[in-house]
């Protein structure tokens, strides 16, 4: 059994500590925590339930939608657009933004999510996540349009993932320091595990899809020859390589151990500066790094200062311990 605080209480005391808070944003935060409980169980269950393998349809960006992915973001909009907190909701799988129906109240947020990250590791039995992140409506109790949702990650009052891997967990910050819940199903709930993470400011491990080598920037190029170099190398150190390509399992291994994750610029296809996509994977991830005393940046500029100009706009992401992102910002900047 367990004795530890659980998620509710700890989004309750949270609020507590704000005057004059309405409890509007700890009832937001419940349902997404729901949402995240349910996806667990879909993705959990796999082939038993026929969830698995690609749908005929694509999505907005051309890619191939898993059947799990189309089930998960319809949780993450059936969990959250009832209850009056939101403006609107913003999807990685849905072109436009989600207007939240006639029959129910307005709010005062905006919630964008990627209901199911890494999707592709779903056949193969390997981690996968959903990323959130919320920001206050700039036009409160009015329909939103895409132009509210266009806030740089600075904005951002609350991010979050929940990591559907050996066990589920649930990571969050609210701007001050970075908290993990581990779920435990036969409770139902989430319990605090992983008080105030913080990420070591040094590392020797990189991530990176060492495929797109021949595309990257030389910046990319020097960084990962002179870690490769090891001992011998100007590093001076070993360096040891993982790659998941599953942003969520990735991050959640840096803020365990540390580690640098790119995801760089490359010239693979000119019309995309990156691969991740700012609004729902980038800048919550940016957030919850940063607030674990890391660092997220493009290489040029820190991730939370970007201007967004449209809502699946791509970026660069150069995420983790603070000295070596450090580094690859300075090789940029040569
Ligand atoms: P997705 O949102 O379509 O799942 O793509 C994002 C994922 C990230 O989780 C991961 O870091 C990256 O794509 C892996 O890309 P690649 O397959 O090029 O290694
Ligand atoms: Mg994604």
């Amino acid at each position: 059994m367990h004795t530890g605080t659980t998620l509710t209480q700890f989004i309750i005391e949270e609020q507590r500590r704000i005057p004059g808070a309405t409890g509007d944003f700890t009832g937001l935060l419940n349902d997404i925590v729901t949402a995240c409980k349910a996806i667990s169980n879909a993705v959990n269950k796999g082939a038993l339930v026929g969830i698995m393998g690609a749908l005929e349809s694509q999505n907005v960006q051309g890619e191939v939608q898993k059947k799990l992915d189309v089930i998960s973001n319809d949780i993450m909009i059936r969990s959250n657009e009832w209850a009056g907190h939101l403006a609107g909701m913003a999807s990685e799988e849905l072109d436009e933004p989600y207007a939240i129906p006639d029959k129910y109240p307005l709010g005062k947020y905006l919630l964008l999510f990627d209901p199911l990250d890494g999707s592709s590791n779903v056949d193969v039995n390997i981690s996968v996540g959903s990323i959130f992140s919320i920001l206050r409506a700039p036009r409160p109790n009015r329909p939103a349009v895409v132009e509210d949702f266009l806030q740089p990650g600075t904005q951002q009052v609350c991010a979050g993932y929940a990591l559907y891997g050996s066990s589920t967990m649930l990571v969050l910050t609210l701007g001050h320091g970075v908290n993990g819940f581990t779920l435990d199903r036969e409770v139902g709930e989430f319990i605090l595990t992983h008080p105030n993470m913080t990420i070591p400011a040094d590392t020797k491990e990189f991530a990176i899809n060492a495929s797109n080598r021949r595309f990257w920037e030389p910046p990319v190029q020097r960084y990962v020859e002179e870690c490769l170099a090891g001992k011998e190398g100007p590093r001076g150190k070993d360096f040891n390589m993982r790659w998941v390509a599953s942003m969520v399992a990735e991050v959640h291994r840096i803020l365990t151990r540390g580690g640098i994750f790119m995801y760089p610029r490359d010239t693979k296809d000119p019309s995309k500066p990156g691969k991740l996509r700012l609004m729902y994977e980038a800048n919550p991830m940016a957030m919850i790094v940063e607030q674990a005393g890391g660092a997220a940046s493009t290489g040029y500029e820190r991730i939370l200062d970007i201007q967004p100009e449209s809502l699946h706009q791509r970026v660069p992401v150069i995420l983790g311990s603070r000295n070596e992102v450090e580094v690859v910002v300075g090789y940029h900047q040569n």
